[in-house]
């Protein structure tokens, strides 16, 4: 998916029909969708040739054509094991239902590589989206209201997909272990999937019509979605391709996602105080070491990582709360006892740190170095203007409900016998950064930031598309 275009034909079916497919958005990382990201999967059978020309002389039932044609575009997948997956196709697994004849609007080929070589290659298809408009979130709960119509109508239709009865094509073993897997996470049980994955298992995800879940601005333009992502031990990485019919299509595309960083490009580079979150961000983009951890907390925390920092070296993680405040510190922690040498950085709002404070003691006692970064607002930044604007004409100060300290975190380090580094200048953040990330000792870095500065909301259409 390395290309701006990539010309495929589709099979025989309608040989006069020459499918122009462009995919654009290429290097957008799945670090705003997953727990980890990394940019430039490596894949198991390299093609010498990123555009693909031809289809295979493929065996495959009609209905597979186009997801067969979403395949053989992608990066680094071979015209050869194109074949492979298209001639499996022909033989479900035993424990699958009946085949429906209509297209799948879902494809995933997962295999694991040994020599260059794809092995235990197992296909799943994905019939269907939810039948008679059922919809897997509630439209009162609590997931609709965060997200809104639009997003959770595309979420939902997400879930009803993974939901719908899977058909499975290969090898008995295999697909019987990844049933297991799949079973047990839907259990809320990830461990079979992590002792699985410790061999790194490919996974590209193709959806033909998967463009009708993105915003209307982009669902005009964007008809397919592929997804070329590797799990490794629990831990996904990967890259969206967002497939036009069209090179204008693709253009416009990547116009949209490049306007959206533009809008807070002046913001990454700023010099006000107190410090916007987003000047944070843009300075633990340049620190993150190659290999380095980010943990985020929730609310904002997560927001503001997930979409403002980039993980740009190829061995990053990134692990975020599921909404649990106060989570990332103690997380990093144990995050930093799993990793070994690998630095980690903790982003946590003021708010949040005051759940686990103490664990600066634990931190010290047991010589586990992280840097925890405060972003230090001196209250809920995310809830401010919702709860000005329910305080209404309500007697009383509004700032007594969600505005606290101002405390400073770095005395508070020095109390329990840590380094602490107070940064108030924009200016400071970059070496505060450097100097913690080279100490063996927890550092907190305290940064006085702006509660007004608002985190990137959802992303909704322009009106009219
Ligand atoms: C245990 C728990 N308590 C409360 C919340 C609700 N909550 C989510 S984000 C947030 C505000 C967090 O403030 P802070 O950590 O200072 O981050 P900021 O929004 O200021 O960046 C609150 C109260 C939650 N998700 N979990
Ligand atoms: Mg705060």
């Amino acid at each position: 998916m390395n290309k701006m275009t990539a010309n495929c034909q589709r099979p025989a079916l309608d040989p006069q029909f020459v499918f122009r497919v462009s995919v654009a958005a290429l290097a957008l990382s799945l670090s705003p969708l997953c727990p980890a990201a990394t940019v430039g999967t490596d894949s198991s059978t390299p093609s010498s040739n990123a555009v693909a020309t031809a289809v295979p002389a493929t065996s495959a039932p009609a209905q597979y054509s186009e997801c067969l044609q979403l395949l053989m575009g992608t990066d680094h997948v071979s015209p050869a094991f194109v074949e492979r997956v298209s001639s499996m196709l022909n033989h479900p697994s035993e424990t699958s239902p009946i085949v429906p004849s209509t297209a799948p609007s879902l494809l995933v080929v997962s295999y694991h590589k040994q020599g260059g070589e794809a092995r235990d290659i197992v296909v799943q298809a994905f019939f269907d989206p939810i039948p008679g408009g059922q919809t897997v979130l509630k439209e009162e709960g609590y997931i609709h209201a965060r997200l809104g119509d639009e997003l959770s109508g595309s979420a939902d239709q997400l879930l009803g997909l993974v939901f719908r009865r899977v058909v499975y094509f290969g090898q008995k073993d295999e697909v019987a272990r990844q049933q297991r897997a799949f079973q047990a996470v839907l259990n809320g049980d990830v461990t079979l999937l992590r002792e699985q994955t410790v061999d790194p298992l490919h996974v590209l995800v193709v959806m033909p019509q998967g463009g009708t879940l993105l915003p209307s601005s982009l669902r005009s333009r964007v008809h397919g979605i592929v997804v070329d992502a590797e799990l490794a031990f629990g831990t996904w990485s990967g890259r969206i391709g967002l497939v036009t019919d069209d090179g204008e299509s693709a253009t416009q595309v990547g116009n949209i996602v490049a306007a959206w960083r533009e809008q807070r490009a002046s913001r990454l580079v700023s010099n006000a105080a107190p410090i916007l979150p987003d000047r944070l961000c843009a300075e633990i983009t340049r620190a993150l070491p190659e290999d380095g951890i980010l943990v985020a907390d929730t609310g904002y925390s997560g927001i503001w990582t997930s979409t403002l920092i980039e993980l740009n070296g190829v061995g990053q993680t990134y692990l975020r709360a599921a909404g649990s405040l106060g989570w990332s510190f103690p997380a990093s922690l144990g995050a930093k006892c799993a990793a070994g040498k690998r630095k980690v950085i903790c982003w946590t709002g003021d708010g949040a740190i005051y759940y686990h404070l103490t664990e600066l003691e634990t931190a010290r006692r047991r010589g586990i170095a992280v840097v925890l970064v405060i972003n230090n607002n001196s209250g809920f930044g995310q809830g401010w203007p919702n709860i000005q604007r329910q305080q209404g004409n309500t007697p009383g100060d509004v700032r007594d409900l969600v505005r606290f300290g101002p405390t400073n975190f770095a005395d508070v380090a020095r109390v329990f016998g840590l380094r602490g580094i107070r940064v108030e200048e924009p200016s400071q953040i970059g070496p505060a950064l450097k100097d913690a990330l080279a100490s063996d000792e927890t550092v907190v870095v305290d940064v006085a930031t702006d509660i007004d500065a608002r985190a990137p909301e959802p992303w909704l259409p322009a009106a009219g598309g």
